[in-house]
């Protein structure tokens, strides 16, 4: 099987969810570096305009959002699961949770109150990050401080029946959804140590999730990645279900957009799509042939 290519980089709270479910499946992968501002060429010749962190390759399969990563993983690599006790779509439907209602607040805390982010990220996220307000982040710290520290307890709360894991005695997808906004924060506000205080048993488990690591990795140039990308067929098996919305047929040309911020539409030939996922085939003069994989789950499919 082709390796692993992680596109990526080190300070991104979503990239670290697809790190740790690489370390919790101990696995070996590449590391590409990707800028962490736009223009970003390499990334976008392989997703076709989609420039979120992280991106996962596999040969001529690009899989964007995390949320389809860990489901490839999953495929993939099956063992030991990233689902324990069958929490596959308990985990989906958390990450609805942990992406906005958890991690949107967290990142308004950080570009409000970290005084070290460099000017041109501020710039960038000040257009990406729709679901903040820049002009009056300052007014908004403490609202987004009670958004934060009401999910920090609700995780305190899942965990203080003196569980090891969200799911029970083995580590998995959900807790790297509970776990990844906390990780932010550590990095990130300016307060972490006091928001973080007086949580026992989120401390406890903290530390387990530290110990999950990464797997092991190895560095890639961006070229090499698309070159590989150009020398490999996608493994994806044309999949158009009848039952899935909207009611196209496969090869029809579409767009498939985010539905939250970011929300850079990507065209392409359709090959599969369900209620979880959709994949269109589409051509690059640096990456040639590839499939781009999306979730289903907050991504608008259109006929373009
Ligand atoms: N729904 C996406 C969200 C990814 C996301 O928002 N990533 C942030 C970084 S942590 C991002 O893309 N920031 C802007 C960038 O990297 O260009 C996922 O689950 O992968």
């Amino acid at each position: 099987m082709a390796e692993i290519i992680l596109h990526h980089f080190d300070s991104s709270p979503f990239a670290e969810k697809v790190r740790l479910a690489l370390g919790l499946k101990n696995l070996d992968w590449r590391s590409v570096e990707i800028p962490m501002v736009m223009p970003k060429p390499a990334l976008t010749a392989l997703t076709g305009g989609y420039r979120k962190t992280p991106v996962m390759q596999i040969g001529a399969d690009i899989y964007c959002d995390t949320q389809r990563i860990a489901v490839e993983l999953e495929r993939r690599f099956p063992l030991p699961t990233l689902f324990p006790w069958h929490s596959e779509a308990l985990s989906m439907a958390l990450s609805q949770w942990s992406d906005s209602a958890f991690f949107q607040p967290g990142a308004g805390l950080s570009m409000g109150t970290n005084t070290a982010l460099p000017e041109d990220i501020l710039r960038d996220r000040r257009e990406f990050f729709n679901f903040l307000d820049f002009a009056t982040l300052e007014e908004q710290l403490p609202h987004l401080y009670s958004q934060f520290c009401a999910q920090l307890q609700l995780v305190e709360g899942m965990l203080d029946d003196g569980r090891l894991y969200l799911t029970g005695d083995q580590a998995g997808w959900a807790d790297i959804l509970a776990y990844f906004p906390i990780w932010m924060c550590r990095g990130n506000i300016a307060n972490a140590g006091e928001l973080l205080q007086d949580l026992p048993a989120l401390q406890a488990w903290e530390q387990r999730m530290r110990t999950c690591g990464h797997g092991r990795c190895t560095k890639l140039a961006a070229d090499e990645a698309l070159a590989i990308a150009r020398n490999s067929h996608s493994v994806a098996v044309p999949a158009v279900e009848r039952t899935a919305w909207p009611r196209l047929a496969e090869n029809t040309r579409v767009s498939v957009t985010p539905q939250d911020y970011g929300a850079v539409p990507v065209l392409g030939q359709l090959l599969c799509l369900s209620h979880a996922e959709v994949a269109i085939r589409r051509e690059d003069p640096l990456a040639g042939e590839v499939v781009v994989h999306f979730p289903r789950r907050g991504y608008i499919v259109e006929a373009a």
